[in-house]
């Protein structure tokens, strides 16, 4: 089984300076062996681990350990990978994961210093390297081997490769990035990629191999191929059963870019080794995406802890799979070429059965004993409350036997038990320290499951001092909307040389409604960017560079199209900062124009939809381009990512011209008071905050005098909770909204009657007015009647105050 390419000679080109002998070949090979087996040997246990009832679910890397190795030797410091749940044994061969956090990801360990990869947050298998001091200050990732956060969707990695390829080339070729040195050495970095085969089926995938196609990044992308979905043969899920077969059509050649594609069996170390040599110089020198297509791997356990493998293969693919184990195969081929006898191999397995071993118990007591110790305290506590007792004594002693009984406690059982017990306290004394005991250990454990959805440094929204745009005296709307954003664009990429933009029709006519005039010959085609028609690898695109310390704007032309990236904003983005427990940040700012224009697909406000997607991102609503330029002004100074909806029938509308573009800034999370009244509040954002106005101008004509606030940003929602001030004065709410009935209004009526407590200060029931339930139509009575008109909300506003005073406003109907 000698390789043609032979790993020795490989070896030594890769460290040409120094000397290497077949010594010390021979020890980075045993090396690497212990590496795999020691993976191994966590797989094997973990299930173990799981099937006791100790962890509650495993997936596990066995049966692609050998290329993985290969993988983690062509891999460098300031380099990035994007993958799946595979990966343990990359991870452990370039030194960022143990056996011991192997297992205290599989018990959930909620401590991050344990548990680094989430400190519990996610099921083992997802792994992660920390960019972030503390304080959420960059590490220099130049220095480091990096990991970006996985997530569980299948080829959901896929977008955000795209762009931490794609920032190497920005870092390469884009001049006067001050903030470059942490992250990058003349764009010399690798994203690497990892996929199963079954996941290749997903539409990312394409869609991202084709981008990357077009992009010419450095990207290497591996497909670990074990002809299986879980239990879905190969014969399902790929034309020709063959994912390099059918992308061949993307090989370079002396007359087009492309791909460099190659083909590998998984079992073959000396074969993989020099694979992932030469794919890395392609990838890393002519910045030139690969394809590494490894096939023939196996799956020893199956797919997961849940269910086995040998109901849906057959006994011929069980027994190739055992033959061909890349581990077996590894160790057949170090006995061949003298490496290593069986016996000294045998050694090293036993060797690494002892540090799993051992390593699996560390964990299990670190994770267990500050829980035991919670355990011994609180039952010593109940025992006093049980002493205590007059009338439930013995209700309470069954409740102590019960947690005395368990062997292994959970935080929730021992909630469970002290909660119960409360409600058969009945000295005072008593009462205070059992009601304390629960607050407390809640308040201490509560921050470890649901901190960091938001940014918790010095540089999160709530950072921003406001700012006004400065006028001219006497100024008077003068200038086109999109003119405002324009100037205001060009002032934040001379100020933030690291700010770019991408999306549609973006670069050359800058935007479809000219934002953007002129800012690609200013700035160039890199900083201001025509991408193609992929909605979710624009958002992958912007992760990706906002990972590597960029400031991408990644546009999405319309709003109605971002459904096809809500699910990489929902599933990475937002839960960035989460998953990671604030290890990783993604700033990235989505720009994007939508509300009220023509017919289903460009004028949808699919709001509540979207902010129910999307906690942990920001959702501003400008109503108009000074506020959006304020927005974007604000956002660049944070390390949060953000949605920004542009208004679509704002751009031709005047404006004054403000003086300090690129400074004014609109805070985030604070309402605005557009017009101040005594008899009802009038809360809305966007494009029908016009049509608000305007009917407020009619009310007050017949006395009905309305207070009309803008809420601006949904996410966050009135920090201030100066809604309900203004409800304490007008003691009415109406909340008019163009997204459907029960959706965005829902929430904003929930954040001021249950979060503000307006209820109290109610005279009339509080309510709503949305679009119609359906998609609005098309053209100006499309519009008329499918969203809330100025009349419509005359109506509204006159009918609840005709309910209070029907002498005065009589009915109209
Ligand atoms: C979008 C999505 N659909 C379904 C799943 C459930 N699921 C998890 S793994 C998996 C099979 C993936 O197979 P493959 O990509 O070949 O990777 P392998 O596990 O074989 O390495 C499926 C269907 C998921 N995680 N995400
Ligand atoms: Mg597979």
């Amino acid at each position: 089984m000698q390789s043609k390419h032979d790993p020795f000679q490989i070896m030594i080109t890769e460290k040409s300076n120094t000397t290497l002998t077949f010594e010390d070949f021979k020890t980075e090979v045993l090396n690497d062996y212990k590496i795999a087996i020691t993976s191994r040997e966590c797989s094997l246990l973990g299930r173990k681990e799981v099937l006791t009832g100790k962890a509650k679910f495993g997936i596990f890397g066995d049966g692609k350990e050998v290329p993985q190795l290969a993988m983690a030797k062509a891999f460098k410091n300031g380099d990035f990978r994007s993958g799946y749940y595979r990966d343990q044994t990359f991870m452990m061969a370039i030194g960022e994961f143990t056996p011991k956090q192997f297992f205290a990801g599989l018990y959930g360990h909620t401590d991050i210093a344990s548990e680094p990869m989430s400190a519990g947050r996610q099921m083992g298998g997802h792994f992660v390297t920390h960019s972030l001091n503390e304080d959420g200050s960059w590490k220099d990732l130049t220095k480091q081997k990096n990991s970006s956060a996985d997530i569980s969707p299948t080829a959901g990695q896929m977008p955000r490769l795209l762009g931490l390829a794609q920032a190497s080339k920005i870092y390469r070729n884009v001049d006067g990035i001050t903030t470059k040195d942490k992250f990058s050495v003349n764009g010399n970095e690798i994203a690497w990629g990892t996929i199963g085969n079954a996941s290749t089926s997903e539409g990312l995938f394409f869609e991202t191999i084709n981008a990357a196609g077009v992009l010419q990044v450095p990207m290497v992308m591996s497909v670990w191929d074990d002809e299986y979905g879980i239990s879905v043969h190969a014969k399902h899920q790929t034309t020709k059963e063959n994912i390099s077969e059918i992308l061949k059509g993307y090989q370079r050649d002396e007359d087009s870019n492309g791909y460099e594609i190659f083909r590998v069996k998984g079992w073959d170390y000396a074969e993989l080794v020099s694979t992932y040599e030469r794919a890395a110089a392609i990838a890393r020198e002519q910045h030139v995406p690969v394809l590494i297509h490894v096939n023939e791997l196996t799956q020893p356990q199956g797919h997961s802890t849940s269910g086995s493998h040998e109901r849906y293969k057959n006994g011929e693919r069980l027994a190739w799979e055992k033959n061909y184990d890349c581990i077996r195969q590894m160790r057949l081929w170090m006995v061949a070429i003298n490496i290593a006898s069986p016996e000294e191999l045998d050694e090293i397995d036993a060797e690494a059965k002892k540090v799993v071993l051992e390593a699996k118990k560390e964990a299990w007591n670190s994770f267990i004993n500050p829980i035991i110790e919670d355990q011994k305290n609180l039952l010593a506590l109940l025992e006093e409350i049980s002493n205590a007792s007059i009338n439930h004594k013995d209700k309470i002693q069954k409740y102590i036997s019960q947690l005395k009984a368990i062997k292994n406690p959970l935080k929730k059982e021992m909630l469970m038990i002290t909660r119960r017990i409360l409600r058969f306290v009945e000295v005072p004394n008593s009462k205070v320290l059992v009601s304390n005991w629960i607050k407390d250990y809640i308040a201490l454990t509560q921050p470890r499951f649901s901190s960091n959805l938001y940014s918790e440094s010095e540089k999160n929204v709530f950072s921003v001092e406001k700012v006004l745009p400065e006028y001219a005296e006497n100024a008077k709307p003068d200038l086109d909307g999109r003119m405002i954003l324009r100037d205001n664009f060009d002032a934040l990429f001379t100020k933030y040389p690291e700010a770019l933009i991408f999306g549609e029709d973006v670069g050359n006519i800058g935007d479809v409604n000219q934002g953007l005039e002129g800012m690609q010959e200013k700035y160039g085609e890199l900083r201001v960017a025509d991408v193609g028609i992929r909605e979710a690898s624009i958002i992958g695109q912007g992760i990706g560079m906002a990972l590597r310390g960029l400031r991408p704007i990644a546009e999405i032309q319309y709003l109605d199209y971002l459904l096809y990236a809500i699910q990489i904003m929902s599933d990475d983005l937002a839960t960035l900062q989460y998953r990671t427990v604030g290890k990783q940040k993604a700033p990235l700012i989505i720009r994007t124009r939508g509300h009220r224009l023509e017919g289903i697909w460009h004028s949808g406000s699919p709001m509540g939809m979207i902010i129910n997607a999307i906690r942990g991102i920001h959702v501003l609503v400008p109503r108009n381009m000074t506020q959006a330029a304020g927005f974007y002004n604000s956002l660049l100074e944070c390390d949060e990512p953000a949605l920004v909806i542009e208004c679509l029938n704002g751009y031709r509308l005047k404006e004054k011209t403000p003086l300090n573009y690129g400074e004014f800034k609109t805070p985030i999370g604070v309402v605005e008071t557009l017009k101040e009244g005594s008899d009802i509040t009038l809360v809305s954002y966007g494009s029908t905050l016009r049509l608000v106005e305007q009917a407020a101008i009619e009310l007050l004509e017949l006395g009905i005098d309305c207070e009309v606030i803008d809420i601006q940003s949904l996410l966050p929602f009135d920090v201030n909770q100066d809604i309900v001030k203004s409800v304490v004065k007008t003691n009415r709410l109406l909340v008019i909204d163009e997204d459907v009935p029960g959706g965005a209004s829902a929430f904003i009526l929930q954040q001021i009657i249950d979060q503000q407590d307006a209820y109290k200060f109610l005279d009339s029931k509080p309510q709503t007015l949305a679009a119609k339930a359906h998609r609005p139509a098309y053209g100006t009575d499309g519009d008329y009647f499918s969203k809330p008109s100025a009349e419509d909300i005359f109506e509204k506003v006159y009918d609840m105050m005709h309910e209070v005073n029907p002498s005065k406003f009589p009915v109209l109907y």
